[in-house]
């Protein structure tokens, strides 16, 4: 005789009527259950995200989170994996995981719902956690992924009632007395005899419900994103208008652009849309142009704040060529790009508000809360750094900085070129450590001597006979005063420059050179104006940048 005190029989364990195993499909069907579950939780998110803010969508808080916690060196993988669109990757990778996530819990649920009350709740939780502890997030950034977990549980009670039938009834109101077994025992009886005939399983009402949650899914996630779109700031971007610079960047000289002849050359001015772009932010920070303020403060005898028509309105703007380069560029690589940009000399703004000689590092922030420590030194002596906000003859586009960055000639992105700058304080190398510096690179970041070899690439054999051998180099401040190629083990051949423009940018060499059939190891390498040499040493980007000469092999036929 069955006692209360042992456990019931799992109702979803049952065995059909002809001993057939009905666990396989309704595991199954448990598992969609939680898969689309979490659309709905996810579909909510974003529509409720619409409201806050999309930077507190629980996948892309997640995918910030993973990114700050992500250490360097997988972090230089997946940049190295997926280049630009590692962002992608995680986003992906974040959503792959809670799909299989999801998948589980939806299946356990079956035997127990509580379980994927919980699992849903856990998942909402790291949600909320990650938006609401974004360096510029708050408590409000936490609502989607809350009210997304609550859509998300109502969403699996209702797809688990017609996989399980309904809730048993509360066993605590069951007679208790020794008397009245009987009775429980009956009910149980009854229970699982439904279970047994499949009437718990209904299938009909699985799917309606499934089609139900899947449009809700669909609906809220898709209307979320479009709505999310209220904060894109493309319109006023394009609404601007940029001054004019009182003092203009130099004229280019005739042929200043070797890559009108040489195919397969890098252009000397990378195209806004081509421009290679790092960072941390999976959603683009949205500054629109009124809301806009520049914000100094630490170690300044008056510092003040500038609005964007302060600094459009400026009679000091200037315009220069400037190569910015990454500090995670390897040998040979493309994290690098050269634009004409527009804006405030840096030195002005910094001296105006009495910047005190005792600060030897700025701290400049971000709105979505990078910090990137800039040395004060560079930042007054460096004569064309600037705080930019055209690029190319545009405002600045929005991935890159909208709608002001900084901008400083030598120095790697990640110690010089804060993109949507709102703070600048000042400050010293011993009083903070900005985001790179925690995570072990370089304090200073001057940017290394480099060359490389665009044409021809080292992927497809082309015929032999007479051909350029081209690509760029650079020694920001200083210039390229020398290019030479190395070809098997002959002689270095130095390579023609392109007219020199600016010390600032890099300079496109070319070298024609006469290739006989079969295969060739081609290098490259650079002097800069003051002597130096390229050195042979290889050296990693992490901590403070590669070094080495760039050599590809190609075949000929
Ligand atoms: N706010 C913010 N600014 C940033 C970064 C960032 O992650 N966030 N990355 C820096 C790095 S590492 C580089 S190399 C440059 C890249 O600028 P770009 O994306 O316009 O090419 O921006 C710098 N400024
Ligand atoms: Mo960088």
């Amino acid at each position: 005789m069955t006692t209360v005190e042992q456990p019931p029989a799992p109702a979803a364990g049952a065995t059909g009527p002809d001993g057939g195993p009905r666990r396989a499909p309704r595991r199954w069907l448990g598992a969609l259950a939680g898969l689309l579950a979490a659309a709905v939780a996810l579909g909510v998110a974003e529509l409720t995200a619409a409201l806050v803010g999309p930077a507190s969508s629980p996948v892309v808080a997640v995918g910030d989170a993973v990114i700050t916690l992500t250490p360097e060196a997988v972090k230089e993988f997946a940049i190295a994996t997926f280049g630009e669109n590692d962002k992608v990757a995680l986003v992906v990778g974040t959503l792959v995981l809670t799909a299989l996530f999801a998948l589980v819990i939806g299946a356990l649920s079956l035997r127990d719902r509580r379980i994927g009350t919980v699992g849903i709740l856990v998942f909402g939780a790291i949600g909320a956690y990650a938006a609401a502890t974004r360096p510029a997030g708050g408590m409000l950034d936490a609502v989607p992924s809350l009210v997304g977990a609550g859509a998300g549980i109502m969403a699996l009670r209702a797809l688990l009632v017609p996989l399980t039938g309904p809730p048993p009834p509360p066993t605590s109101h069951l007679p208790r007395r020794p008397g009245d077994r009987a009775v429980v025992d009956r009910l149980r009886e009854t229970l699982a005899a439904g279970d047994r005939k499949g009437g718990a399983l209904d299938r009909r009402r699985f799917f309606l419900t499934s089609g139900a949650a899947l449009g809700v899914a669909v609906v809220t996630g898709g209307g979320g994103k479009l709505l999310q779109q209220r904060f894109d700031v493309a319109d006023a971007r394009s609404g601007l208008t940029l001054p004019e610079p009182a003092s203009p960047a130099g004229r280019l000289p005739g042929g200043a652009d070797l890559a009108d002849e040489v195919e397969g050359l890098t252009r000397l001015f990378t195209p806004n849309r081509e421009f290679y772009r790092i960072d941390t932010a999976i959603s683009v920070p949205q500054v629109r142009p009124r809301d806009y303020r520049l914000t100094l403060d630490g170690m300044f005898d008056a510092p003040r704040s500038y609005t964007l028509a302060d600094l459009f309105d400026r009679d000091d703007l200037i315009e220069r060529d400037v190569t910015l380069t990454c500090v995670s560029n390897e040998v040979g690589g493309g994290l690098a790009g050269t634009a004409r940009w527009l804006g405030v000399p840096l030195g002005a703004v910094l001296r105006e508000n009495g910047i005190s000689r005792d600060s030897t590092q700025l701290v400049c922030r971000s709105t979505d809360g990078m910090t990137i420590g800039t040395p004060t030194r560079s930042a007054l002596g460096v004569e064309d750094a600037m705080l930019a906000f055209g690029m190319n003859g545009e405002p600045l586009p929005v991935e890159h900085g909208f709608p002001v960055r900084m901008v400083i000639p030598g120095l790697y992105g990640y110690v010089s070129a804060c993109k949507w700058l709102t703070r600048i304080q000042a400050t010293t190398f011993e009083a903070f450590d900005a985001y790179w510096v925690e995570r072990g690179w370089a304090a200073q970041g001057p940017v290394k001597l480099a060359s490389r070899i665009d044409t021809p690439a080292g992927v497809r054999a082309f015929p032999a006979g007479r051909r350029a051998i081209a690509g760029v180099a650079w020694a920001q401040g200083r210039g390229i005063a020398k290019v030479e190629v190395q070809v098997d083990d002959e002689d270095w051949a130095e390579a023609e420059l392109s007219p020199a423009v600016d010390a600032d940018i890099w300079r496109q060499w070319v070298l024609p050179y006469e290739f006989r059939r079969g295969s060739h190891l081609l290098t490259v390498r650079a002097t800069a104006s003051d002597g130096e040499v390229q050195t042979d040493d290889r050296a990693e980007p992490f901590p403070n940048g590669a070094s080495g000469w760039h050599s590809i092999r190609v075949i000929t036929s």
